[in-house]
């Protein structure tokens, strides 16, 4: 059974007694090796961590567990948290779960679907602002100032401490840290626990080196990358749309300490990566997490060289959370027949001539 990130590793994690051990069932996510990137990458040893597999579908549960256990030690009467889908719906989860009021900030028009879903499913108060993400976090600090609510963003200390265990995962699973972590940065704080975990764990003894770190941000929602503000984010990846991270600072950190780059990628290479994860690796995962697929991809044609290396992709989210993508791009055409033997065998007929499936 699975008891959740803060029984799994509670003594990692600044909770004492009077701290609350709440789960969903988060963490404790799949280690998958990769048969369609190894190759593009020509790298054995290509990992993907399938944070999509936790309760909510995404990695915010690992630090939410966290962030709401302390709210409820503290005594908390409700949280609120600025989101562009994914934190909002593990907030309404856990809140639900455990009893705390939760209002959400989203920003109109750009939140997937499924992620909406989640949060008005689990009763939370969903206010939809005219604005974007970076405007509904700055809405959200400023009420945190005058109302008695707990702020559940990345700003919150505990979700970072939550997020971290996935490193501590990964150390656990391969026995030793990757040589080299991509993952998406949007708010980038997942990036810095991450960080935090692997450099943690190392000085636990729990693993002998540290990996470079890779972020990968969308082109048109890459602040980091080009040092400065991007007041109007644009890409086809919701997730990470986002102009002002809240964690800029320690994931240029994170980047430097690491030797590693904070790089992006186009929306064009994001949909490429994420119909290889769907199609060759049987992957469905979400426009952002795409992001750090898609970013290998781009440093191998660029000449980078992998081979040898070990590599983990954080593969940040669920692909049915974001249904919209998906049928705005061109995909095989859906046969439609009626119900006899006759018409449904000739479809057949026609479908395996195409796909060259034999009936052997
Ligand atoms: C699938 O839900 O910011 O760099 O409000 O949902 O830690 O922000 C989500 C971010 C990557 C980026 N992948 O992580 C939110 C939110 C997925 C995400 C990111 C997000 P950070």
């Amino acid at each position: 059974m699975n008891h959740g990130v803060l029984q799994r590793y509670g003594n990692h994690l600044p909770i004492g007694t009077a701290t609350p051990i709440i789960s969903l069932g988060e963490g404790s996510t799949p280690l998958v090796r990769s048969r369609a990137l190894a190759k593009i990458l020509d790298c054995s040893e290509v990992y993907f961590k399938l944070e999509g597999s936790n309760p909510t579908g995404s990695f915010k549960d690992r630090g939410m567990v966290l962030a709401v256990a302390k709210a409820i030690e503290n005594s908390s009467t409700g949280i609120i948290c600025a989101s562009t889908g994914n934190t909002s719906a593990s907030a309404a989860a856990y809140g639900a779960r455990f009893g705390l009021p939760t209002v959400v900030l989203v920003p109109k028009g750009n939140v997937a679907e499924g992620k909406l879903i989640q949060a008005k499913v689990h009763g939370a108060n969903i206010i939809m602002i005219d604005g974007n993400f970076d405007s509904a976090l700055g809405l959200v600090n400023s009420l945190v100032e005058k109302h008695p609510l707990t702020l559940v963003n990345s700003l919150n200390p505990y979700r970072l401490e939550g997020q971290k265990t996935a490193a501590f995962e990964i150390i656990d699973e391969l026995g030793e840290a990757p040589d080299i972590l991509s993952i998406p940065v949007g708010n980038a704080g997942n990036i810095t626990a991450y960080w935090k975990g692997f450099i943690e764990y190392r000085n636990a003894g729990y693993s002998n080196s540290l990996p470079i770190m890779m972020g990968f941000q969308a082109k048109g929602a890459a602040p980091i990358v080009l040092n400065h503000r991007v007041e109007n984010p644009t890409t086809v990846a919701s997730a990470i749309r986002i102009g002002n991270p809240a964690n800029w600072d320690s994931a240029t950190k994170v980047r430097d300490e690491s030797g590693g780059i904070i790089d992006s990628v186009d929306d064009e290479e994001i949909i490429s990566a994420y119909r290889i994860m769907a199609s060759k690796e049987g992957l469905f995962c979400e426009p952002a997490s795409a992001a750090s697929v898609a970013g290998l991809i781009k440093l191998r044609s660029l000449g980078m060289q992998f081979k040898g290396k070990r590599l983990v992709c954080v593969i940040t989210g669920l692909g049915l959370k974001d249904p919209e993508l998906p049928s705005s791009l061109i995909w095989p055409d859906l046969v439609e027949v009626g119900t006899t033997f006759e018409e449904v065998e000739t479809a057949l007929l026609n479908y395996t001539l195409r796909s060259g499936v034999s009936n052997g």
